[in-house]
Parts: structure tokens; C-alpha cells; sequence
């Protein structure tokens, strides 16, 4: 954002001797930080459970459920969404829920991009 600051040189008649200038001085408008969601990987939870989960929570399809999936299994972590810190922390605990109720370990955690 930018806003106009006059600066005035001295008292000003109406005699055309007005010295005042305008200059810009920039206010920062940051951006709120993005937050990564991450699956971690783990040997009990079962496949089409971690699928089913990236589809509920992360709006993915069936393909790119199991691709997401299949990369945590090999890698052991896969990034699944960014998002803002709240939305963030909803996914997590809906996630972490959705794992508790159904007594798996998965995880999932969240870290600023
Ligand atoms: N490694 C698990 C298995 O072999 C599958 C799995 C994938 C678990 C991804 C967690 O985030 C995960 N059953």
C-alpha cells in the first residue's frame, strides 16, 4: 500500500509561495504465511485407508490419492496441501482424528513454507 505525505517547507501564505512536496511512503501489506501439510509414513497404517484420507481431507481423486500415497510409503513424507495456518491445523487434526477413531498411527504434521 502507498500513502501521500505532504511535507510543508514553512508557513504558506496565499502570495504562490507554497514549497510544500509530496512524497510516497510505502506501508507493507505481507502476505500471511503458507503452511505445508505433510503425511508421514508408517508400516501399520493401511494403504487404502491413507488413500481414503487424501481423498476425504485433501479433495484428491482416486489416481492422485494413490500417487500421493505410494510417494509417503517410498519416501516416508510427502507434502499433501499448503494452506493457510488455520485451514492447516484443521486438516491435521481432522487427519489425526480420522486416524485415532480408526486406532492407525498415522500422522500428520504442518510446517511454514
Ligand atoms: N507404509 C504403509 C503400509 O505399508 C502405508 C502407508 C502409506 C502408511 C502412507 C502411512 O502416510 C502413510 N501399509
Amino acid at each position: 500500500m502507498s500513502q501521500h505525505q505532504v511535507i510543508t517547507a514553512g508557513p504558506m501564505g496565499d502570495d504562490g509561495d507554497d514549497t510544500s512536496v509530496v512524497v510516497e511512503t510505502r506501508t507493507k501489506t505481507k502476505r500471511p504465511p503458507l503452511y505445508k501439510v505433510l503425511l508421514l509414513n508408517d508400516d501399520y497404517t493401511p494403504m487404502e485407508f491413507v488413500v481414503a484420507v487424501l481423498e476425504r481431507f485433501f479433495g484428491m481423486n482416486h489416481a492422485q490419492a494413490f500417487e500421493i500415497m505410494l510417494t509417503v510409503h517410498k519416501k516416508g513424507v510427502a507434502v499433501v496441501g499448503v494452506f493457510s495456518h488455520e485451514i492447516a491445523e484443521t486438516k491435521v487434526a481432522q487427519v489425526m482424528d480420522f486416524a485415532r477413531q480408526h486406532q492407525h498411527p498415522l500422522q500428520c504434521t504442518m510446517e511454514k513454507e
